[in-house]
């Protein structure tokens, strides 16, 4: 078989966003478009000759033609062996679990997470690297250095691989096996959980949950682990084919776009439990009977119950938490005398806190929750979580919900998306906020006094990496929050997003609806960053 060097130039424009780097599928299939990615991808790896690198993808559209040139590329780039998921399937943290059990030198995972997909919808390619993680800055910088740079990339000439057919392939003389990550997953979620208690929950009469896994890569995990597995009745698991268009949804487990489950979790009978997740598996949205957990306080609730759950009943070496995550958990860390980061958005920077054995688990206002078992967030493993909890508190989600902030006061907390606004005024929104920080500190706004006001900036305490301009803060005397940043996983324009919170210890006021709670601050932000006419909006795309 021949090896062909083929000539190519380089895009402007394959700079690595919050989460690899991710474009319209028309983009992804314009020539020679996805060669330069990966092979600045294999250009910027020092040692990968005869090494193991594991590949996989959500399933999304374009996801196999990708699939078997990234195979015929690592061939021809000197790999020796790929692991690779069946069809071409491995969710985002099945992919990191894959990575970490077989040693591997890193993984290419191909998603664009909970974007739409098909032939219009969006595509995304990321690298992790050995500790099954998302590359780190240091990473993706000297990647996007050699797509500008590029001027060839090679491919291995060779006929297609069966990835529908379990076993061991010969690709030129690399070795191609195709697996089923169900299995190594499954095997680590049961080294976690205590799977009989979660058992007889979801077998007992008094108890019934639904997942939603949006038609995404998800599906076969959830059916062979909460049907197959652990008992529950078969249709537990709705939307659970993973299909390359998501059935035409939008896979983002949130309020407005799994709304087949919302629509089930708020109707009329409706189950003691519901989760969702994402494209790519690595999201989850938890809900109760007629009762929304935010994200945050997912993350809080998980922390303060986590000795219930047998992986995680030794204690924990610390959390942490994006800055624009509510702070619901650092006041469960203060209580529990441990510590409690706060990084920049973009679960790579959970890495090395979780390879230093500094935080175990980790989470995200994003929908994303996770712990040092894997190195991205895990959809299923929260559900189970959820579940493990359940079992043993043997209380309603909003029981414990709601207890928790009887301990620890509640954190009102909202994002309003501003999607696909004119990218340019966006950014002039943001560089106004920026030059106003410096005189922020003690201005009187509404009934809020500014305590402080900056871009937010990330010293790593591992390696000392710096990470500047993370999102504009004002935070108030009293704790309440307002943060400006702009998306990094978008594809069209620029998405803004307004992160609000305020702090309310009294219990008789924890009932109040959020919105109504955070309104004062709401109009705040409108008039500090004048958003409706930057934006040209007059509502937020979507508030979660
Ligand atoms: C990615 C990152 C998350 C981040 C989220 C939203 O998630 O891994 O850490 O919170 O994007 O980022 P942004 O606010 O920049 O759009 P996913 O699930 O899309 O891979």
């Amino acid at each position: 078989m021949n090896i062909a060097t083929i000539s190519t130039t380089p895009f402007t424009d394959q700079k690595p966003g919050t989460s690899g780097l991710r474009k319209a599928v028309t983009v992804f299939q314009k020539p020679h478009y996805l060669e330069n990615f990966v092979q600045s991808i294999f250009d910027s790896l020092e040692g990968s000759q005869g090494k193991t690198l594991v590949l996989g993808g959500d399933g999304r559209y374009y996801n196999r033609q990708a699939i078997q040139t990234i195979l015929k590329m690592a061939a021809a780039n000197g790999f020796g062996r790929i692991l690779v998921g069946r069809g071409g399937i491995m969710s985002t943290p099945a992919a990191s679990c894959v990575i970490r059990k077989y040693q591997a030198f890193g993984g290419i995972i191909l998603s664009a997470s909970h974007n739409p997909g098909g032939p219009e919808g969006d595509f995304g390619i990321k690298y992790n690297t050995s500790n099954g993680g998302p590359a780190p800055e240091k990473v993706t910088e000297a990647i996007y250095a050699c797509s500008k740079e590029i001027e060839q990339y090679k491919i291995l000439e060779a006929e297609d691989i069966d990835l529908d057919k379990l076993g061991e392939f010969k690709l030129g003389s690399m070795a191609v096996e195709v697996l089923d990550s169900v299995q190594p997953y499954t095997q680590l979620m049961e080294s976690l959980f205590d799977f009989d208690r979660i058992q007889e929950l979801l077998t007992s009469r008094q108890f019934r949950m639904c997942m939603d896994t949006m038609h995404a890569v998800t599906g076969p995990y959830a059916h062979s682990i909460l049907e197959h597995r652990l008992g529950a009745p078969a249709g537990t698991v709705v939307n659970g084919t993973p299909l390359e268009d998501f059935g035409g949804g939008h896979p983002d487990p949130n309020l407005v776009y799994a709304h087949d489950l919302v629509d089930i979790l708020f109707g009329e009978d409706a189950p003691a439990f519901g989760a969702a997740s994402d494209g790519d598996g690595d999201r989850n949205m938890i809900l109760g009977r007629h009762f929304f957990v935010t994200p945050s306080d997912s993350l809080a609730v998980l922390t303060a119950n986590a000795h219930l759950v047998p992986g995680y009943s030794q204690g924990l070496a610390g959390v942490a938490r994006s800055m624009p995550t509510s702070g619901a958990v650092d006041r469960v860390a203060a209580q529990a005398g441990i510590d409690c980061y706060e990084t920049p958005t973009g679960w790579k920077f959970f890495g090395n806190l979780l390879d230093a054995g500094k935080a175990t688990l980790c989470g995200e206002e994003s929908f994303g929750t996770g712990s040092n078992h894997v190195r991205e967030k895990d959809g299923l493993w929260a559900v189970l979580f959820w579940l493990n909890i359940l079992a043993v508190r043997g209380e309603s989600v909003e029981q414990i919900v709601r207890s928790h902030w009887q301990t620890y006061g509640r954190n009102f907390y909202s994002r309003h998306d501003y999607e696909e606004v004119d990218a340019q005024k966006a950014g002039e929104l943001m560089e106004r906020l920026r030059q106003m920080t410096p005189e922020m500190k003690g201005k009187q706004l509404g009934n809020y006094e500014v305590d402080y006001s900056d871009d937010f900036s990330y010293t790593d305490p591992v390696d000392g990496s710096v990470s500047n301009k993370q999102g504009i803060r004002i935070v108030f005397t009293d704790g309440s929050r307002i943060v400006f940043r702009l998306s990094g996983t978008g594809t069209k324009g620029a998405t803004l997003r307004v992160y609000l919170e305020s702090y309310e210890p009294d219990a008789s006021k924890h009932d109040q609806d959020t919105q109504k709670a955070l309104a004062p601050l709401i109009e705040i932000a409108e008039q500090v960053a004048q958003i409706k006419d930057s934006t040209g909006r007059e509502q937020p795309t979507v508030i979660t």
